[in-house]
C-alpha cells in the first residue's frame, strides 16, 4: 500500500469552522496526491444517520456509525477526516479505541461559543435562544472540549490576524508529516 490510512477526527461547536476547516485540509491532501476522503456530520445526517435526531442517545449513534466507517475508510489506506460535534468525550473516546495507537488524530476547534453565536451562519443559535430548535449544543445541551488532543486550533489573540482555514490546515498537515503519514 502507497499511503497509510488514519482518522482526524474534527470536533467542535457549531459555527467553530470544522467543515471549512475538512474542505480546506481535503484539497491540500488532494494537492499532494494523497487519497482523503470528508465524512461531515451534517452531510451524514441526510443519508447514513438520517433516522437520527439531536438527543444524547442518537447523537452517541450518529458518533458510532461515523467512527465505524471512518476505520473503514483507515483501513483501506485513506485519510478520512471526520467533522462533526461530537460533544462527548465518551463517544469520541470509544470512536479513538477503534483504531491503532497513533491513527485517531483528534483535532479540536477551539472557538469561543460567544464567537461561533456571533458568526451564527445558517442562524440555528438564534432559532435555539428563542426556543425554537431544542437540545442544541453550547445553549442547552452540552459539549466537552478534549483533555488531551493532538491539535488544538486557536484563533490568535486581539492585536494579531486571525488564522485562515489554510494556516489552520497547514498546522494539521505538518502534523501528519512529522507523524509520517504523508
Ligand atoms: C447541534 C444542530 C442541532 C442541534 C441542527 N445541536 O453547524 P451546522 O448546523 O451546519 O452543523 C450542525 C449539525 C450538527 O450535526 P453533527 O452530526 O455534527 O452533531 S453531533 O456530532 O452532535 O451528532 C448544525 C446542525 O447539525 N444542527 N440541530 N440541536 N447542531
Amino acid at each position: 500500500l502507497q499511503q497509510k490510512g488514519c482518522v482526524i477526527w474534527i470536533t467542535g461547536l457549531s459555527g467553530s469552522g470544522k467543515s471549512t476547516l475538512a474542505c480546506s485540509l481535503s484539497r491540500s491532501l488532494h494537492s499532494r496526491g494523497k487519497l482523503a476522503y470528508i465524512l461531515d456530520g451534517d452531510n451524514c445526517r441526510h443519508g447514513l444517520n438520517r433516522n437520527l435526531s439531536f438527543k444524547a442517545e442518537d447523537r452517541a449513534e450518529n458518533i458510532r456509525r461515523i467512527g465505524e466507517v471512518a476505520k473503514l475508510f483507515a483501513d483501506a489506506g485513506v485519510i478520512c477526516i471526520a467533522s462533526l460535534i461530537s460533544p462527548y468525550r465518551k463517544d469520541r473516546d470509544a470512536c479513538r479505541s477503534l483504531l491503532p495507537e497513533g491513527d485517531f488524530i483528534e483535532v479540536f476547534m477551539d472557538v469561543p461559543l460567544e464567537v461561533c453565536e456571533a458568526r451564527d451562519p445558517k442562524g440555528l443559535y438564534k432559532l435555539a435562544r428563542a426556543g425554537k430548535i431544542k437540545d442544541f449544543t453550547g445553549i442547552d445541551d452540552p459539549y466537552e472540549p478534549p483533555l488531551n488532543c493532538e491539535i488544538v486550533l486557536r484563533q490568535k489573540g486581539m492585536n494579531c490576524a486571525s488564522p485562515t482555514p489554510c494556516d489552520l490546515a497547514e498546522t494539521v498537515i505538518s502534523y501528519l508529516d512529522e507523524k509520517g503519514y504523508l
